[in-house]
């Protein structure tokens, strides 16, 4: 790039369409002058060349060419999965040195901090689809270390849907938009994909995560995420253990119900988006815990699955969590296509110290992900890129290559080579010490044999964690499972799918299949014959949502609907109140300007009623006058605003004289719905939402 500073900066002396130059001297002289790619002046980006002023435009007009040819070649193919996502920049710090486990160089300094780009993303939709459909979250993040870039490539669920990467191209064609009609848009509630999902039992248990809330995340801050796989980390000795690893976020893990999430898609498509940026923006850095799960082979031969099988997690009660660092994400992005779009993600790119298993699903995404790079990114030098380019040096002898950057000198492009030997560069040399090594003895054990396309007989049981998981679900969440199961089934058009589904989760749980069956109303089918029968696991309490979550306002957003009248010091304590304790507090009003408060002030209003639903925040308050209530109880989207939090189960607070559109929106009286004059009691109880309300609203059959 060329700095502009060493050039001469004089704007020229261009008429009326300089429209970009000031009058203030200063300032000219720190506005850039507008060049073509070749770093030609341009004095007028208004109009083109012209034979006369109403005559036909120029071939020789290279300004208009060069722009034109620029813009129609602004789009790269988008990820054929994970397209729409938001990144985000910040930094990892190690909290203890893991040298008894590993060498890897991020792990070894306590306190030191690792730059890192994390990306978080929905599976099926395209690039502009929208934020808050029913699926699977990606939660990739890459780190800079100072022996090159590790990139854990994971979701926000500890398991997939299959067991090997040959399946990965049918998993993917049968959820996406079906090929001949190019819909649904970003959701799995369509023929292709039960038909797959339903003659793949192995999905089954990655399918109760994705029919549970946890695929409906409040916030990319309020998501977990995994790196699925068993991994290996290696000691200075070459011994290696397995590892998973987890991220834990600070802001406790919560989702929205579908209802709201639905409502979500309309009132806001970059919801998820805006969060991210506007926690961001405004210094509330979101912040994650890596934790990992270490074990060794006696373990993993201890357990009735296979470390191996993606479609299996080990419960954190039998292997709990060591928790070894935080990440923490403090900076935008300057420019959305140079670092969120062309951020290229590798599973293969791993560390001195880490190393994969052979887990058949990973072992395919090893070569995927180089690959799809280069149809994204249109050339081998994609790694040049900033975003994707190693923060420590980099040498080798690959050259060339379109969009090649780098300009070697010499002529050492291969090796061994005595170039050195005769006065001239030799380039760099191996690191046998330090360099990248295969785990000693990770291909020791059964990995040789004959050639068999197979799956082993330990990955058979596609059930028993299918239904740990569902057992360890809350009354609410199992419901909400159920009612997923049924909705997306309704949606499926062939026949015999619901029905061979339903078969399926008949080896998972009778009730469940049952449910289902019922609210399909369709007969109970017989189950499907498993593969293996299923055996009876331990409930692992750490899967549920509702059970742990953390109760706070922080990251949390309240809306507080005001209209003149309303009373400006409740307002100012409620405002207070709410920040105090970390939430944003956001005020709606039938119109955005001039709305006048008790004491005669104006207030200052974020966003007007109709275009600020209350599925955009976590609780709601409403502060109206008498006056008001009779206008606004008039009023559906007043109505709306107050029925969507109630059905959403989130905290209501109200002055006295709201009441009366409280009745109207059906709200009663319990837990949830607090008076006003109690702001503290208020503010407490918005940090949560009312589960036993649920009941009292939906069957939960
Ligand atoms: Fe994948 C992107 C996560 C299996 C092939 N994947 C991609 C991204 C995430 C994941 C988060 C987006 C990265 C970003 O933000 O740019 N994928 C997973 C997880 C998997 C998984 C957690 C299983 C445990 N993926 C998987 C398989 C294959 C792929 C088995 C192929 C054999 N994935 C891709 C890809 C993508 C991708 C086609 C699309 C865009 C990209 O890589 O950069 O190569």
């Amino acid at each position: 790039m060329i700095d502009d500073s060493s050039f001469d900066t004089d704007l020229g002396t261009g008429g009326e369409t300089h429209q970009h130059e000031s009058s203030d001297p200063k300032a000219k002289a720190a506005v850039a002058r507008l060049t073509t790619d070749q770093g030609i002046p341009i004095s007028d980006n208004q109009n083109s060349l012209k034979a006369g002023a109403r005559g036909p435009t120029l071939l020789e007009d290279f300004v208009l060419r060069e722009k034109i040819f620029h813009f129609d070649h602004e789009r790269i193919p988008e990820r054929i999965v994970h397209a729409r996502g938001s990144a985000a920049h910040g930094f990892f710090e190690v909290y203890e040195r893991l040298a008894d486990l590993t060498i890897a160089d991020l792990f070894q300094r306590p306190g030191e901090r690792t730059p890192v780009l994390a990306r978080f993303s929905t599976v099926a939709g395209g690039a502009g689809s929208v934020d808050t459909p029913r699926d699977v979250r990606g939660f990739a993040v890459k780190f800079y270390t100072r022996q090159g870039n590790w990139d854990l490539v994971g979701n926000n669920i500890p398991v997939f849907f299959i067991q090997d990467a040959i399946k990965f191209p049918d998993l993917i064609h049968a959820v996406k938009m079906e090929s001949d009609r190019a819909f649904p848009q970003a959701g799995s509630a369509h023929d292709t994909f039960w038909d797959f999902a339903s003659l793949s039992p192995e999905t089954t248990h990655m399918l109760m995560w994705a029919m549970s809330d946890r695929t409906l995340p409040r916030s990319l801050r309020m998501m977990q995420g995994f790196g699925i796989h068993t991994f290996r980390l290696v000691d200075a000795a070459g011994a290696s253990t397995f590892v998973k690893f987890h991220w834990r976020p600070k802001l406790g893990t919560q989702s929205t119900l579908w209802d709201e999430a639905l409502k979500l898609q309309a009132a806001d498509n970059d919801f998820h988006r805006r969060d991210l940026w506007e926690a961001i923006d405004a210094g509330d850095f979101p912040e994650w815990e890596l934790g990992l799960q270490i074990f060794d082979q006696e373990f993993a031969d201890s357990l009735p699955y296979d470390v191996l099988d993606s479609t299996k997690l080990i419960p954190e009660e039998l292997l709990p969590l060591r928790m070894v660092g935080r990440m923490v994400l403090d900076r935008n992005p300057d420019n959305f296509f140079a670092e969120t779009e062309q951020s290229a993600f590798c599973p293969a790119n791993i560390v001195p110290g880490i190393d994969f298993s052979d887990d058949p699903l990973l072992q395919g995404r090893l070569f995927s992900y180089l690959d799809t790079q280069k149809s994204r990114l249109g050339t081998a030098n994609f790694h040049q890129i900033p975003i994707n380019a190693p923060k420590c040096p980099m040498a080798n002898f690959q050259r060339d290559g379109q969009m090649q950057m780098q300009v070697p000198k010499g002529r050492a492009n291969y090796e061994p080579n005595s170039l050195a030997d005769h006065g001239e560069p030799g380039g760099p040399r191996e690191a046998p010490a330090t360099g990248f090594h295969t785990a000693a003895g990770r291909a020791a054990r059964d990995e040789q044999g004959d050639k068999l396309r197979v799956r082993p007989e330990t990955f058979a049981d596609h059930y028993s964690q299918a239904a740990m998981f569902f057992h360890s679900l809350t009354a609410s969440e199992q419901a909400h499972v159920a009612s997923a199961f049924v909705f997306e089934l309704s949606k499926v058009n062939l026949a015999r799918v619901p029905a061979r589904m339903v078969g399926n989760l008949l080896n998972v749980d009778a009730d469940l299949a049952a449910r289902v069956a019922a609210g399909l109303g369709i007969p109970l089918p017989a189950a499907n014959p498993p593969a293996r029968a299923p055996i009876d696991l331990e409930p692992s309490p750490a899967l549920s949502i509702q059970a742990n979550a953390v109760e706070t306002l922080k990251g949390r957003k309240v809306g507080l609907l005001i209209a003149d009248g309303s009373d400006a010091a409740t307002l100012d304590v409620l405002i207070d109140a709410i920040e105090d304790a970390g939430g944003v507090a956001f005020v709606v009003a039938p119109r955005v300007h001039g709305v006048t408060l008790s004491d005669g002030t104006t207030a200052a209003v974020d966003g007007q009623l109709l275009g600020s639903p209350s599925v955009l925040f976590d609780a709601i308050a409403v502060l109206l006058s008498d006056d008001a209530t009779k206008i606004l109880t008039l009023e559906a989207a007043a109505v709306q605003w107050v029925m969507d939090a109630y059905g959403h189960l989130k905290t209501i607070g109200h002055t006295a004289a709201a009441a009366p559109l409280l009745r109207k929106a059906g709200a009663k009286v319990d837990d949830g719905v607090i008076a006003l004059d109690d702001a503290a009691g208020f503010v407490a109880a918005a940090a949560r939402r009312h589960w036993a309300r649920e009941a009292t609203l939906r069957t939960l059959a």
